[in-house]
């Protein structure tokens, strides 16, 4: 992955699969002091690897991050919509970021920039992704869709169409999609997507996507605020995820996806969306910049809205807002 796979502590833990190795021993093998092994074992824990420590009995890896392998991702998607350039990066501030300033510099439609970490991963309204080292796929993706601005909301449901598609033939697991853009598995969210567009005359110039999925997550990776309401597929599935292998069916199904809705209109998509919504038909709370209130989101509309029935019989059209669980009912699944 970097140069730290050349080290001489991460050999010998790795010499050891499935057991203790004490620091004694590392100390003594190294000929570094028990205060030095501690500090590298902290800058491989950084570094994504997950090191277990037993008083008396030493040191045990049981974790270790595969590299997303760019290179066979760019080898599948020769000759694709999506995927034939990968710029793959250790770690940056933001992939939205790097992503954007190559759309500028006129990279072409398909090219994707993935982080093993993002320092400062963004997620809507300016709040924060976390993107901890070789754990997830924190990945943009430039576009350049020939449709009006008005329309960007929809590309961001396709988005989340694929991904749920992508994620749910890897994993087999039922999860939902909550309006309009979070992926949760029984309530807790495991993706996220942000959509950022740059218009000229009230078209679309390009288009960054963004995707964030947590993928091997472990739960230390969770500050105790994200534990309550995030979780990873490692976490739900025991085992290790193949990030090349999951961005490999994502790519395909949202390039698929975009051949449908450019040829036949958003109407197959909401219709995809639907399916997989897990709000609909439930009641939930709905907070916008002014108000929260109760409804029950009803369908999608080619606007990307949601209909919701209020609690008065009326039905409302929402473009923006946070949808939440209505305390003491968990039907919805958020
Ligand atoms: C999103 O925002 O869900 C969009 C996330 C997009 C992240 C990708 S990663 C690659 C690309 N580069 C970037 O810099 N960003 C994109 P939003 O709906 O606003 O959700 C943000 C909220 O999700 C936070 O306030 C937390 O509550 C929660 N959150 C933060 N990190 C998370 C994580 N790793 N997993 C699950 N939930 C998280």
């Amino acid at each position: 992955m970097n140069e730290t796979t050349q080290s001489p502590l991460l050999q010998m833990l790795l010499q050891h699969p499935q057991q203790y190795v004490s620091g004694e021993m590392i100390s003594q093998q190294l000929g570094i002091s028990r205060a030095a092994v501690w500090k590298q074992i902290k800058k491989l824990e950084a570094l994504g690897y997950e090191i277990e420590a037993v008083t008396k009995l030493g040191y045990r890896l049981i974790y270790q991050p595969v590299a997303i392998d760019h290179n066979k991702l760019q080898h599948h998607f020769q000759g694709k919509r999506l995927g034939f350039n990968v710029h793959h990066y250790d770690a940056i501030d933001s992939t939205q970021i790097v992503a954007k300033q190559l759309a500028e510099d006129g990279a072409e439609e398909g090219t994707v920039v993935i982080a093993e970490q993002q320092n400062k991963g963004k997620g809507r309204l300016g709040r924060h992704w976390h993107s901890p080292y070789g754990k997830g796929i924190w990945m943009s993706v430039v576009l350049r869709p020939h449709i009006p601005i008005q329309l960007a909301p929809q590309l961001t449901l396709l988005t989340a169409v694929a991904l749920c598609r992508a994620i749910r033939s890897y994993s087999g697991l039922e999860i939902g999609i909550k309006w309009p853009n979070d992926l949760l598995y029984q309530g807790k969210k495991i993706s996220g997507i942000l959509l950022e567009s740059s218009a000229e005359d009230q078209m679309l110039k390009y288009v960054i996507a963004g995707i964030g999925i947590d993928a091997n997550l472990s739960a230390q990776d969770y500050d105790e605020q994200l534990q309550l309401k995030a979780t990873s597929l490692r976490l739900i599935m025991g085992k290790v995820i193949d990030r090349t292998e999951l961005i490999q069916l994502f790519l395909s199904e949202w390039e698929l996806l975009m051949a449908i809705y450019e040829q036949d209109g958003f109407r197959n998509i909401a219709n995809l969306w639907e399916a997989n919504a897990i709000s609909l038909g439930h009641k939930v709370s709905l907070t916008t910049p002014t108000e929260t209130f109760m409804g029950t989101p009803l369908r999608l509309t080619d606007a990307g809205s949601i209909v919701v029935q209020l609690e008065d019989g009326t039905e409302k059209e929402i473009y923006s807002a946070e949808m939440g669980e209505v305390k003491g009912s968990s039907k919805s699944g958020l």
